[in-house]
């Protein structure tokens, strides 16, 4: 496959000003014909040339007409991706039928069809299987569409912009027009029709414009849409108020469908979402799905400013708007829910999935270079670490010097397609600084690494920090510059005081800064709230850790000390745990560290969302992460070791935490309940922990009496390790209970594919025959497939290679009826660097086999080749 690289950018030579588009629906037969009225490029290349070259794939070419007059079959050239013609002139129209069968498209890119309904998704090249264009996100236009269909199978008719007319037509059929008014890319482009129920709301914006509010789903969900509702309405309010940023027309549509390849598409006025990420009631959804409701929701709303509004003038700058969007996305949670439990959470996040990525063979910078397939770049680093680098920028500026910046970004760049670096020009004009240094975050890939040292001097009461930073290399990228950061630093007394707090600024590879009046020997906290997105190799004395843990006035901090903490434990038993096959034995005395861990527990000062984190100890895929080779079996053994001496430490403890921490109120989403609901549930599991059958009883007790999904899901997670008569009936009830919820039975398909059970893979195996299971379905493929190669180390990597082989023959079927979630899927094969050479041969044999595929996808083999490389 072709690399295209962000080096040979250029203009496009023509520009479309105007789209209209008529779609006659039909589910094997759509007719597409659309009327393009084309301009020169006023800043086109020099010798550009007359040719206008549309991309187009998996479509029936029926016409093409220019300025009314249809061409001759020698007057264009059509293959499998293009239509090539020469232009009449520096301004013409160009009318093109196409015809292409919704029905049978597996890939769900372009025009598909989901149970019933028909929808789009065009992010990133999917509007070249609707009709032939010029389909980059440079090319901005007016679109005005009109949809024909049956009334009786599609009542609703839905479109990007504003409702022009409603007709009813002959045969049974009616018509809808939309306009939008706003230029757009084609990527932005919507279309759903279908009977879908709808659920209205309605906004009052900052001007006193009333906006309409729609929610459509299938029948018989109209109950499940008040939580979106609800956190769309506030994403909306949160935009005013934070960033003066007002919705633009006067409707809001969201169509929540149930065969979608990622989680939500924020199409101008029309977004469509994942069902998942819509539909919640108490007792089909939990805690967390409310969090990811509510932050998907506002994360689609606040594209409407940054990324449709402004977009990218090319897809390498796809950063722009998503790296700027999750930080938005990352903040209102923080204001709507608890700042640092937030924090917690999206570190993790980002340690979980970018700091792998930015290590390994797939690492690229948050911009990049090249490409074989623009949707394998819908990445963590992208997303994540493209939001770290907009916090730093936050974080260094200021949170006015950070809204200057915006306010001229957005006043500058409204209607075009722009890149990162005018982003960069806008933050560093509007509030005279040079980012010169800082722009490496862009260009630059891998995780920096920190480490620092201090050394206090009594008689002049000074202390003096040291910070070295080093980046490895990363395939294609050997040589590495230093990076600017800002560090948050505190140095603590030992009786708790403050001593400073301060933010220092980062420049070179090796720095110096000294702090006076610093009357005693401080206790340090490094890179307090994640300031800087690196990791940090300085490990403070465990005696530091569990001070910093009971008394660290950054929050973020006291997390992390015990997670360093905890880690430190874990790595040394692995490794010892390889001589002695104990992990009891290896892991020693861990008596200190559940100490400082009750301390957290039982300290009422601190939110409970807070405390539950706390007691989490890093999971096995992080463990992995600092291991060289990692073994999968003896990481589960000694993190399983650890798990039952806290439980059997703090067993009061939790006990009492199970006890208090129930609640009699009707279930409410809220982040205080869900607080409290997490305390229980780490309870709980810590109690299982112990072996106690007891325990195992209170876990099934709960599954029976549970009021609300959360409850019900943490009893059944505990049960799910077990060798018990309980887990049988718990799973047995789950599924004849949800069995016609197509959303949560995939709750039942992961939790299975998650057990720890050596008995795992066959049932996996077994599950992919359940009537409820399909290929087809990129929701189904990534609850049961997904989450056993993504979210079960033990058994994946169980060293018969039985796991690859098995992950690796899903990935080829996949990859036939739909390379973008298959090759999405593929990097846990990559990560063969990490194990044994054993596992490492056998994961590296099967990325050969795929390689060897027929008729592999562009999407598949550029993840395997670079995997393999
Ligand atoms: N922009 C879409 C993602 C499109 C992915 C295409 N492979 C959702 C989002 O980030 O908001
Ligand atoms: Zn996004």
């Amino acid at each position: 496959p072709q690399v295209i690289r962000r080096e040979d950018y250029t203009a496009p030579a023509f520009l479309i000003e105007t789209v209209e588009l008529v779609f006659d629906l039909d589910r094997e037969a759509t007719t597409v014909t659309s009327r393009l009225s084309f301009k020169a490029n006023p800043d086109r290349a020099t010798g550009a040339g007359d040719q206008v070259v549309l991309d187009g794939e998996d479509m029936k070419l029926l016409s093409v007409a220019i300025d009314g007059t249809a061409l001759a079959a020698s007057d264009y050239q059509v293959d499998a991706t293009s239509l090539k013609f020469n232009a009449p002139s520096d301004q013409f129209v160009v009318e093109i039928q196409t015809r292409i069968s919704p029905v049978n498209n597996t890939r769900l890119e372009g025009l598909y069809v989901s149970q019933s309904a028909y929808c789009t998704q065009c992010e990133a090249e999917g509007f070249r299987r609707i009709t032939y264009f010029q389909d980059r996100p440079d090319v901005m236009a007016t679109y005005r569409v009109t949809i024909n269909a049956p009334r009786d199978s599609c009542p609703v008719l839905l479109s990007n912009g504003n409702l022009v007319s409603s007709t009813d037509l002959d045969d049974g059929r009616h018509q809808a027009v939309w306009d939008d008014p706003f230029p757009k890319p084609c990527y932005l482009f919507a279309l759903v029709a279908g009977d879908l129920a709808c659920v209205e709301d309605s906004f009052n914006t900052m001007t006193g414009r009333d906006v309409a509010l729609r929610i459509f789903v299938e029948h018989g969900n109209e109950d499940s849409c008040d939580y979106a509702m609800d956190s769309l309405k506030r994403a909306m309010k949160w935009d005013e108020d934070v960033y003066g940023l007002e919705y633009d027309l006067d409707l809001f549509n969201i169509v929540a469908v149930s065969d979608f390849n990622m989680g939500a598409m924020e199409n101008k006025s029309l977004n469509v979402f994942n069902a998942k990420y819509i539909l919640a009631k108490s007792d089909t959804a939990t805690d967390t799905d409310f969090e990811l409701i509510e932050s998907i929701v506002a994360h689609e709303y606040f594209h409407n400013w940054s990324g449709n509004r402004v977009t990218c003038r090319d897809w390498f700058q796809l950063s722009l708007k998503e790296g700027l969007t999750v930080f938005r996305d990352q903040e209102f949670s923080s204001d709507e829910r608890s700042r640092p439990v937030q924090r917690i959470k999206d570190v993790q996040r980002l340690r979980a999935g970018q700091f792998p990525e930015d290590g390994g063979p797939l690492a690229h910078p948050v911009r990049p270079d090249s490409y074989m397939e623009i949707n394998n770049f819908y990445t963590a680093t992208v997303y994540q670490k493209g939001a770290e680098v907009i916090r730093m920028m936050h974080t260094l500026l200021g949170t006015k010097g950070y809204r200057k910046g915006i306010d001229l970004y957005f006043e500058r760049h409204d209607g075009q397609a722009v890149t990162c670096d005018d982003f960069v020009r806008a933050m560093e004009d509007a509030n005279g600084v040079n980012f010169d240094q800082f722009r490496l975050w862009y260009s630059q890939s891998g995780t920096p690494n920190l480490v620092w040292n201090g050394e206090y001097d009594a008689k002049q009461q000074t202390y003096r920090l040291t910070i070295e930073q080093k980046t490895e290399p990363t395939p294609g990228q050997v040589i590495k510059s230093d990076l600017q950061m800002p560090i948050k630093i505190g140095l603590l007394g030992r009786d708790g005081d403050e001593l400073l707090a301060q933010t220092i600024d980062l420049t070179l590879g090796k720095q110096e800064f000294l702090f006076e009046d610093i009357a005693q020997e401080p206790v340090v906290s490094f890179n307090r709230d994640f300031s800087a997105p690196v990791n940090v190799g300085t490990t403070p004395s465990h005696d530091d850790l569990a001070f910093l843990m009971g008394n660290d006035t950054d929050a973020f901090n006291r997390w992390e000390a015990g997670q360093k903490y905890a880690s430190d434990l874990l790595i040394n038993a692995v490794k010892a745990f390889g001589q002695s096959g104990n992990a009891d034995e290896a892991l020693g005395d861990v008596d200190a560290f559940c100490n400082a861990l009750r301390a957290t527990l039982t300290n009422d000062d601190l939110d409970k969302a807070f405390r539950a984190q706390a007691m989490i100890l890093p999971g096995e895929a992080m463990l992995s992460e600092q291991l060289q080779p990692a073994d999968p079996e003896a990481i589960y053994q000694v993190r399983q070791a650890m798990r039952r001496k806290i439980g059997l430490s703090l067993q009061d403890e939790f006990e009492a935490a199970y006890r208090n921490n129930a609640s009699n109120d009707a279930y409410s989403p809220d982040a205080t309940s869900a607080g409290q609901r997490a305390l229980r549930s780490v309870a709980l599991s810590y109690l299982a922990a112990t072996g106690e059958s007891v325990f195992v009883d209170l876990a099934l007790e709960q599954y029976r009496t549970a009021d609300n999904m959360t409850d019900r899901m943490t009893a059944l997670m505990v049960l799910n390790d077990q060798d018990h008569p309980g887990r049988d009936e718990a799973l047995a009830d789950f599924e004849s209970r949800f069995a016609s919820n197509t959303v949560v039975i995939d709750k039942w398909f992961s939790l299975q594919a998650m057990s720890s059970r050596t008995d795992t893979l066959a049932q996996v195996k077994k599950l992919m025959d359940h009537p409820a299971f399909t290929m087809r379905n990129p929701n189904k493929v990534r609850a049961l497939v997904g989450a056993f190669a993504m979210a079960n180390q033990r058994n994946f990597h169980v060293a018969d290679g039985s796991g690859y082989r098995f992950y690796a023959d899903r990935l080829m079927e996949l990859d036939d009826l739909n390379p973008q979630v298959a090759a999405r899927l593929a990097a846990p094969l990559g990560k063969w660097r990490k194990f044994d050479e054993g596992r490492a041969a056998k994961m590296k044999a099967e990325l050969n086999r795929i390689l060897a595929k027929e008729n592999l996808s562009r999407d598949l083999y550029e993840i395997a080749s670079k995997s393999v490389a």
